[in-house]
């Protein structure tokens, strides 16, 4: 869990980054709209919640900077019996004052009239552009006039994760690894990709996940090639690959694993080059982070391997050199090798700094590792015994002091550790028991 008094520090760090004389105003989220009026499970924004780790919805986090001081400010819910009997309850004000390491705890009903009055001598105005709040948004484009945006300031911080984060992370991996694992051991013939499915979201639940970190790909044989594959409702194949892109949320924080295990609990011999191919490329990539190093020069060394990689397997024909010049491997490998992540599974952090330089690695970052090689069952270039194959492999990395923490590395991911993992539990059909 994460302290009060670490949420208290965030916003004091916030505070420094910010021009005297301004106001900056943090918008929970809205509630979302499913159907009618049935609404989304209620998320919290992220920045809101990384400077309060409140849940609730209709609520404000104010920062009001003067010339010499600091004033922070929770606008929440009031209490409401009625409301409360149909959504659940309220922390409401008293608690909230014992609870929050602010200033002042005001009502969300009064928010127009306290900001009027809070905020004389205001030269600019700090929001989060991001979240889209309609009428609180004319409020201050009304009384305000110089806006900036607060979410790249925030995203700065957020780079950066506390070991508290660390923990949280480390928790919703270890929830990830249960799913993924239960996911190689079932004996899968005769079953369906939602099946495969409804059995990671199972366990994301069973063991303290509230939510998935992102809607879950699991793609059997060919609908691994579609890099947004979430129909997840075709037949599972006896001889085919299943691409699994499943990670979960545990206390607002991401996991985000990729797996590619066979159907059958065995891998062919195509599968096994292709597959041996991307992890060595992954152990390799893997091994070059620490600080400093620049995530552009991981991608460029993934493209390398996986060129290299690709020209052995007979994939790619030709001269390496301009295979490189004309990213050749784009056809098969066309995304990032990783990203951010935190309380966001891409997480919303900068990538570039203030003058538009590449932010170098640094400790308390944390990031994916995911190379991929897509082949459509249409390609005819490549060889046959590939085509129709898609395997992704993805693990979370944090950066340390001078090397790296493999986060993930647990996650069953050899062929041996897979075919093992299958084997010992071909008995055990239940989806549902870890
Ligand atoms: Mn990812």
């Amino acid at each position: 869990m994460i302290k009060e008094s670490e949420y208290k520090k965030r916003r004091e760090t916030l505070a420094k980054k910010l021009s005297k004389n301004s106001i900056t105003i943090l918008f929970s989220a809205n509630n979302k709209t499913r159907s009618n009026d049935t609404n989304y499970p209620y998320r919290q924004n992220s920045n809101f919640y990384y400077l309060t780790g409140f849940k609730e919805d209709n609520s404000f986090l104010v920062i009001l900077k003067g010339k010499k001081d600091v004033k922070i400010i929770l606008f929440l819910q009031h209490k409401d019996e009625v409301y409360e009997l149909w959504n659940g309850k309220r922390l409401g004000e008293e608690k909230a004052k014992k609870r929050f390491l602010v200033d002042l705890v005001l009502l969300s009903k009064d928010f127009k009239k306290s900001i009027k009055e809070l905020s004389t001598n205001i030269k600019y105005i700090y929001t989060d552009f991001n979240e889209k709040m309609p009428k609180a948004k004319k409020f201050l484009k009304d009384n305000f006039s110089v806006h900036k945006d607060i979410a790249p300031l925030i995203g700065e911080m957020r780079l950066i994760k506390s070991k508290s984060e660390i923990k949280l992370i480390q928790k919703a991996i270890k929830i990830t690894k249960k799913a993924h694992h239960k996911a190689m051991s079932i004996n899968k013939k005769n079953k369906n990709e939602y099946e495969l499915l409804a059995s990671i979201e199972y366990n994301f639940k069973k063991n303290g996940a509230y939510s998935d970190a992102y809607t879950s790909i699991v793609a059997c044989g060919d609908s691994a090639n579609t890099l947004h594959y979430i129909s997840n409702d075709k037949p599972l194949v006896d001889d085919e690959l299943i691409l699994i892109d499943a990670g979960c949320e545990y206390e607002y924080y991401a996991s985000d694993i990729t797996r590619t295990i066979p159907v059958s609990g065995k891998f062919s011999i195509a599968q096994k080059d292709l597959y041996n191919m991307i992890l060595e490329t992954q152990y390799k990539i893997i091994q070059m982070i620490k600080p400093d190093v620049l995530r552009t020069d991981l991608q460029k060394q993934a493209e390398i391997l996986l060129t290299k990689g690709l020209l052995s397997l007979g994939i790619l024909k030709g001269n390496f050199k301009k295979l490189i010049e004309g990213q050749e491997h784009k056809k098969y490998y066309p995304h990032g090798i990783g990203h951010w992540m935190g309380l966001d599974v891409h997480d919303e952090a900068p990538y570039l700094d203030i003058n538009k330089k590449e932010i170098a690695l640094k400790k308390g970052m944390v990031l994916t590792i995911e190379p991929g090689i897509y082949i459509s069952k249409d390609d005819m270039n490549v060889p046959k015994r590939f085509r129709g194959i898609g395997i992704r492999i993805e693990d979370d990395i944090l950066v340390t002091k001078k090397s790296y923490k493999y986060l993930s590395n647990k996650i069953a991911k050899t062929i041996k550790e897979i075919e093992d993992i299958s084997k010992n539990v071909k008995s055990n059909s239940n989806f549902e028991e870890v």
